[in-house]
């Protein structure tokens, strides 16, 4: 793994997680999707991310791709519904979340995935979240980034100009509303030499 950069932005004494207040700010985009975005909302966020790295028990994964069995390019995590979450932080950040967007359609988030990108060769290609109700209807996922920001796209589905977000250091972007039908999101790979980064996901329960 690359070696981790702490920021040196945001050090200043605050409560840990402060409430979502104006400073979230929604693009709204077509199709009736949105995405919400504030940057580094969570204090201590290097602090947290160094924690995670060892608390949470990552896992290698192996997919079929074109009739070949090859690695996911990044480790992953996933904690259900009531299961509970590896820092009580997680916590926290969950119960604003659902404060915040508890009244959309399919309910608080309750579920957490987890991903560790450990340099620039780690990457996810172009997806929807659509696995269960996320391919049918609206949702909310909200991503809270730790570690070194990586570039997050975000493209109408099936090609288009993408919207760049670089996400790291306890930066929060939510998608909702059509976002995960009618929208998709990548994490690339980066030739640029880069520090590890974690994402954890937060969803609805039946969506993944
Ligand atoms: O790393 C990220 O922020 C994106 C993760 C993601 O899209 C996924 O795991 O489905």
């Amino acid at each position: 793994m690359t070696a981790f950069q702490r920021t040196l932005f945001g050090a200043g004494p605050r409560v840990p997680v402060p409430p979502l207040g104006p400073e979230l700010r929604r693009t709204v985009l077509a199709a009736g999707a949105w995405v919400d975005h504030r940057p580094a909302w969570i204090d201590a966020a290097d602090d947290l991310f160094e924690r995670l790295l060892t608390t949470i028990p990552w896992q290698a994964e192996r997919r079929t791709m074109f009739d070949r069995i090859v690695d996911v390019p990044r480790l992953l995590a996933f904690y259900d519904s009531g299961a509970p979450l590896p820092d009580p932080l997680l916590d926290t950040v969950r119960a604003h979340l659902a404060r915040r967007y508890g009244d959309e359609e399919g309910g608080p988030v309750a579920t957490a995935g987890a991903c560790l990108y450990r340099g620039g060769w780690d990457s996810v290609a172009w997806h929807g979240d659509r696995i269960g109700r996320g391919g049918v209807h609206d949702t909310v996922v909200a991503i809270l980034s730790l570690g070194e920001p990586r570039r997050f796209l975000l493209r109408p589905r099936g090609g288009g100009p993408a919207l760049r977000y670089d996400l790291g250091h306890g930066d929060l972007l939510v998608m909702g509303g059509s976002c995960q039908r009618t929208w998709e999101h990548a994490v690339p790979k980066t030739r640029h030499p880069v520090g590890p980064r974690i994402s954890i996901q937060y969803r609805q329960p039946g969506v993944r």
